[in-house]
């Protein structure tokens, strides 16, 4: 599994703003922030994207899901809502190979996506 800038940001060996850790899951604030609030939510065990993904890693990717809701609620946006956004591969546009879930709040977000 090649490592990303992502793991970069788990063994601090460059900053991030951090807003969530436990032993699993990291979640840091996107360097170019498309809302109000854009967090990340990655797994510290890298999984390059969610077709990577094996029923081994249902339980990781459930708190990677999990940490999003738990920090939606704990900032008070849960309420009016947010988005949570994997993408995967080019067409998904996905940047970064290591699995990261977006979370998107602070405004109300157009549907669908271009
Ligand atoms: P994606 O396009 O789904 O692979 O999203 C990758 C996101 O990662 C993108 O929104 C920008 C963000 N990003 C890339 N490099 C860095 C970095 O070094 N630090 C932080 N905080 N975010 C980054």
């Amino acid at each position: 599994m090649g490592d990303t800038i992502f793991g970069k940001i788990i063994r601090r060996e460059i900053p991030a703003d951090i807003v969530y850790e436990d032993d699993d899951v990291l979640a840091f604030r996107d360097l170019n922030p498309q809302a109000p609030v854009h967090v990340l939510f990655i797994p510290k065990q890298p999984i390059a994207t969610l077709n990577d993904a094996t029923p081994e890693d249902a339980a990781l990717l459930g708190k990677v899901l999990l940490a999003a809701a738990d920090y939606a609620r704990q900032e008070g946006f849960a309420q009016d809502g947010y988005r949570t956004v994997i993408n995967c591969n080019t067409h998904g546009g996905q940047t970064v190979y290591h699995l990261h879930v977006h979370l998107l709040a602070g405004r109300r977000l157009s549907w669908p996506p271009g």
